[in-house]
């Protein structure tokens, strides 16, 4: 089982990560953890913040001379932003903060965010006990865990990858072929650099009206074995596993496996993906085409496992929206605390590391060992029995 823990609030000291359940002996790195942090903090649309931040998860356990130890790997990610909030966010009582600007209560609630029920569930006067925690910057968090299973995966021949798909209704021509490394270039992390303009000009305009922008993305895990998941029991389900971690992401508000939503418009035969006689032993049970977004019953099936979701407009706006004081009840306009204009961009980076967690999980139930050899071993004599049965009886 891998399991991570994340802890911090947007401008607190920092962020705190636990990841649990990776094998001993998996090379692993900070730069190769910052290198994912970085991919985080790109993006057209982002706000101010990120310009302050340059995210480094310091590594304080679990690792010993470049390799993961068996043990919890504990990091650590510095909020260099703490400096300005030292009053605001202190862990010890101040006393008088009312020279302080930034330790002002907030109760004119954000409609869209975390602010009214968070207040209402933990008994909050103040509406920045929500918003510290509910805020996007958890985010760097996940990045951060999910870099740990990337890197495991990766011994496996796992890759993930990340697109955009559409912001604010413009919707980018998918290629047949996607070029990875022109998607990491694109502000906007999209494969069709024609609707990447059209999507920074709309960014461009939610900005200049004091709005926000959504979009939808696409998750693609190549190389998955089949048969991780289960399906036995609802919560070993390898598509529904992914579905909430992917919904749990910050703004997320749907979540498809393949095209999802799209399939239920067609007839079975328009559907399923035609199996095609085993040529090659190695590579056996290939498709003609993947509409099942790699996940059958529960299980992935051997083709790229592929996600969607789609991603609210961020619910801080510069232009505030009416809404409620949290003392009176009455009307008021919503607070307005610096914020991104579209997040979508870096969704995907998110989006790739919280598969990247669900399926290290279900890889490591399903090949166990507490080595990378071990678990090597495991996965090896498993991948040998595979093919069409009369072979591998
Ligand atoms: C974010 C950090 C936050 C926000 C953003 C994401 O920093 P600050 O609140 O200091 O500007 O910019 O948060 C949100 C989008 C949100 O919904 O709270 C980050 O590190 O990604």
């Amino acid at each position: 089982m891998v399991r991570f823990f994340t802890a911090g609030e947007s401008h607190g000291q920092g962020l705190v990560i636990i990841v649990e359940g990776v094998p001993a002996a998996l090379p692993i790195g900070e730069e190769y953890i910052a290198s994912q942090l970085a991919r985080r903090q790109r993006g057209y649309g982002r706000g101010g913040r990120m310009l302050i931040e340059q995210d480094h998860a310091h590594i304080m356990s679990g690792v010993r001379h470049g390799r993961t130890l068996g043990s919890p790997i504990g990091m650590t990610i510095e909020n260099k932003d703490w400096v300005n909030w030292e009053t605001a966010m202190a862990v010890e009582d101040v006393g008088d903060t009312s020279h302080d600007e930034r330790s002002k209560r907030i109760t004119r609630i954000r409609p869209g965010h975390a602010d009214l029920p968070g207040a209402m569930k933990y008994g909050f006067q103040d509406v920045r006990d929500v918003l510290e925690r509910a805020s996007a910057r958890e985010t760097a968090a996940r990045v951060a865990a999910g870099a740990v299973a990337m890197r495991l995966l990766e011994e496996f021949g796992i890759q993930l990858h990340s697109h955009v798909i559409s912001i604010g209704g413009i919707k980018a021509e998918i290629p047949e072929v996607i070029d990875w490394q022109a998607v990491e270039e694109s502000p906007v992390r999209c494969a069709d650099p024609e609707a990447a303009t059209r999507m920074m000009a709309e960014i461009d305009a939610a900005k200049e009206a004091g709005d926000t922008a959504g979009g939808t993305v696409e998750i693609i895990a190549e190389n998955v074995p089949i048969g991780l998941g289960s399906h036995v029991h609802w919560d070993r389900k390898i598509d529904a596993l992914v579905a909430q971690a992917l919904m749990s992401i910050n703004a997320v508000k749907a979540v498809s496996i393949g095209p999802g939503f799209e399939v239920a418009d067609l007839r079975g035969s328009q559907v399923h993906d035609v199996i095609l006689p085993v040529t090659d032993p190695d590579h056996p049970w290939q498709r003609e085409t993947n509409r099942a977004g790699g996940t059958e019953g529960g299980m992935t099936d051997g083709m790229p496992l592929v996600a969607r979701f789609a991603v609210k407009p961020i619910a801080t706006i510069t232009n505030p929206l009416p809404s409620v004081d949290l003392d009176t009840g009455d009307l008021v306009q919503a607070h307005y605390e610096r914020s991104d204009v579209c997040q979508v961009p870096p969704a995907g980076v998110i989006g790739e590391a919280m598969v990247a967690l669900v399926l290290a999980g279900a890889f490591m139930e399903k090949f166990g060992g507490d080595s990378i050899p071990e678990t090597r071993r495991n996965y090896e004599g498993y991948m040998a029995t595979v093919g069409p049965r009369l072979k591998y009886q």
